[in-house]
Parts: structure tokens; sequence; C-alpha cells
């Protein structure tokens, strides 16, 4: 097998072939793999991976510590067994949900309501739909290259309140979130642009399934404003949107991407995907 590295989208996405992360990667692969990642907008596309679930968690580990999600809301999704994997599924066997369905459909990035947010998640889609249920990718830096200076300067001195309660109405409104999960993310400032760690870029940082509000403000002073924002980062020309294939492994940088999953499969077909999710820094 060789190894193959391509650019797939002028924002986001660079599909890679040719290789079997499952196994004994080498470092000099693992580290073109990683820097394309970083060069390719944020998101890799690695085709053909039969993986299990501890050769995804160990593939996972080489960009960094694993959040194990324990104690959050999604702990009933857990792999058993596995708590560094994170179900997502619209499978129902003899009663009891498969995964978490209809996970992440608004655009975020995820556990941003932390104060470490996270810096990476692998997705390995494991059972797919023949159509639908497209994972949607935002580029966050060519978003915000695309203000105007004056925006640009607007916003960097601007922070937003990302806060885990807004989920319990919202997009976790269907899951029990717990006393416990709340307790232990309190509400957190995050700043609205942030730099990239590794490669310096400055990205617009949002979540609309836990930004409350621009911090000194109301939030309907900060609506106008974010509802823009929104609109902007998902105009079709940042957005890469993934039709997923059996065994397709993503890996996506949340310190410079916001994402989407359609949930459009409804009696389609039977999605089964297993994340693992990397600890970042603090978003600066
Ligand atoms: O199911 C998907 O395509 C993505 C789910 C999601 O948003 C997530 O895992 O954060």
């Amino acid at each position: 097998m060789t190894l193959s590295i391509q650019r797939i989208h002028p924002v986001v996405g660079t599909e890679v072939s040719g290789v079997s992360v499952g196994s004994n990667l080498d470092s000099g692969s693992f580290q073109q793999i990683y820097q394309a990642w970083l060069d390719g907008g944020g998101l890799l596309i690695l085709r053909d991976q039969e993986l299990s679930p501890e050769e995804h968690i160990a593939f996972s580990r080489r960009f960094g510590e694993l959040d194990p999600l324990e104690g959050q809301t999604v702990m009933p999704y857990l792999l058993p067994g596995y708590p560094e994997i994170y179900r997502v599924s619209n499978k129902v066997k003899d009663g009891v949900k498969q995964g978490r369905q209809r996970a992440g459909t608004y655009w975020h990035s995820d556990n941003s309501h932390k104060e470490y947010a996270a810096k990476a998640s692998l997705l390995h889609g494991i059972e797919v739909p023949p159509y639908g249920g497209d994972t949607l990718f935002a580029g966050m830096a060519a978003a915000y290259q695309a203000l105007s200076g004056t925006m640009q300067r607007l916003l960097g001195g601007l922070r937003c309140i990302h806060d885990f309660e807004k989920a319990k109405s919202g997009s976790f409104k269907n899951e029990t979130v717990t006393d416990r999960h709340l307790n232990a993310t309190p509400a957190i400032s995050h700043p609205l642009v942030r730099t990239h760690p590794e490669t310096g870029a400055k990205c617009l940082y949002l979540n609309a399934g836990v930004v409350t509000h621009i911090e000194g403000m109301t939030a309907e002073e900060s609506a106008p404003l974010l509802d823009f924002l929104y609109a902007h980062c998902t105009r079709p020309e940042f957005v890469y949107r993934h039709r997923w294939r059996r065994n397709d492994l993503l890996v996506w940088d949340n310190r410079c991407l916001m994402h989407y999953a359609v949930a459009d499969y409804d009696g389609v077909g039977d999605r089964y995907m297993h994340r693992t999710t990397v600890w970042g820094d603090r978003p600066v």
C-alpha cells in the first residue's frame, strides 16, 4: 500500500488512502498525515479503516490525551468497556439505543463548554446509510479572513459565554442533562477569535449549542452579531460536506472548524459510529 494524501476542498479537507492506521503506522507517515491535517484546514478523511475499538483509541492517542467523557450527559452512549468511545447512532436493539440519536444537528465545536475544549474528534463510520447522514464542516479561519479589517478588530476584543445549561432546552433537550455534568463544567468565557496553537491562524470560535451571549452584552444585544457570524461562517464557500462511506475515519480539528450532522436518514438505513475526543488547550 502506498500512502496517498490529497486535498479535496479549497478550505477544509484532505483525503488519505493507502494506509491502515490500526496497524503500526510508522512515525514518519504519522507526521506526514498530521502535517496534512494542519495544512488542509483541519479535516482528515481516512478511507477504508477497519478498526477495533482498541485500534481507534490507540490512533486517537497519537493526537493527544483523550477526554473519556465520564460523568457527561452522553455517558449512556459510551461503548461498554471503552469509556473513551462515544457512540452516535440511530440504531435501537432490544429497546436499547445503540448510540446517541441526532447528535450534533447544529453548528458546533466539540466540548467548547469546557475550560480545556476539545482539540480533535475522531469519528469512525462503522455502518452508514446508503444516502443521507452527511456531516458538514465549516472552516473558521477562512471565515475570519473574509471579514473586513474593522470587523476583525471589533471581534478581536470580544469573548463569548459557553454554557451547557443552554443545551438542556436545545441541542440536548431529549437527553437527561445531569447536575454532575453542569456542576463540573460551569459557564465559561472563551475568546470569539482564537489563535490556533499550532498553525497560528486566527479562527472564529462559536458553538450554536452552548453560546448564550457575548460577554458584557445582554443576549438581545449579542443576538444580531452572533446571527450574522453563524450565517457568515456557514456560507457555502467555507463549508465541506462529507458523504460517508463505510469505514471512513474522520479526524476534525475543533480549534478551527465547526461541524453539523444532518439528521435526514430516518427510515433510510442504519448509521452507527464511534467517536473519540482529544483534549485541547484553553482557547486563547
Ligand atoms: O454524527 C455525526 O456526523 C457527527 C456527530 C457530532 O456532531 C459529534 O460527534 O460531535
